[in-house]
């Protein structure tokens, strides 16, 4: 491992944080291998990425298929291996409350949010100890530390995670890989909320109603690569980040003309 440019895994790349995390970290001059399942939208994101400092590789990779994950896992070391890894890969599915709640949904929540990580980080993990400064990069959720209605499966996951994340920074500290974890709040990307209704573009939109400015992907991609770009021994445990009109959870303000 060079230790001249930095090298990152990016999960979740083909869309909203992580496709921007992944061109935020090639504007930084990294070499990023972006996994995702839909190779269409990563080879644009390669093509857009042509002209910029760093490089980025596509590689197919589902993180709910263990067999899917030790391949990814062999391109990222025949090309030369990573230090970091953003597990970005994850999301909402259904919004019921738990007396109507669809248990595959929990399911495919639990499988791709936390196991999904679990099975990366497994993988990464003798790499990076074998690197002797890496970093994880765990996307969760404000959703992982305060419950609210509506949202227990996807608590159930992102709480999951969280406490996932937690626990991997106390094992790891010993081998000198520092655990960041980032929450967002409310953010507005193309799919979350459309994936979590089901397609229903309608309901997909009231999540935003009348919310002047919610997060946008690229707010968070910049703070995932500022998080890693920061020298090693500086690491942001846990950073909580919500646009300014959703104070908390139970306080979203809904006061503009049009939604965002
Ligand atoms: C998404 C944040 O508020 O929809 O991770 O749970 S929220």
């Amino acid at each position: 491992m060079t230790a001249e440019q930095p090298a990152a895994l990016v999960t979740g790349a083909t869309s909203g944080i992580g496709r921007a995390t992944a061109l935020q970290l090639v504007r930084n001059g990294w070499k990023v291998f972006a996994a995702g399942r839909r190779t269409d939208n990563l080879e644009n994101l390669a093509a857009e990425c042509q002209d910029l400092p760093g490089v980025l590789i596509p590689v197919a990779a589902d993180v709910t298929d263990d067999a899917s994950v030790t391949a990814l896992y062999e391109t990222v070391e025949a090309q030369g291996g990573v230090d970091t890894v953003l597990n970005i890969a994850g999301g909402a599915m259904g919004a019921e409350p738990i007396a109507e709640a669809d248990l595959a949904d929990w399911e495919w929540m639990i499988d791709t949010n936390v196991l999904g990580s679990l099975r990366v980080i497994k993988q990464f993990l003798p790499m990076l100890r074998a690197h002797g400064a890496g970093t994880i990069l765990n996307l969760t959720s404000t959703a992982g530390v305060v419950a609210y209605e509506g949202g227990a499966g996807y608590n159930a996951a992102k709480f999951g995670q969280h406490a996932m994340t937690g626990a991997l920074r106390l094992e790891e500290a010993e081998h000198n890989i520092r655990v960041i974890e980032v929450l967002p709040g409310l953010v507005k990307t193309d799919e979350f909320a459309l994936n979590r209704m089901r397609g229903d573009a309608s309901k997909a939109a009231d999540v935003y109603a009348g919310v002047d400015k919610p997060l946008t992907a690229e707010d968070v991609a910049d703070v995932c690569a500022y998080a890693v770009n920061l020298p090693h021994h500086i690491n942001l445990d846990e950073i909580v980040m919500r646009p300014v009109k959703q104070a908390a959870q139970h306080k979203l303000i809904r006061d503009a003309q049009d939604s965002a």
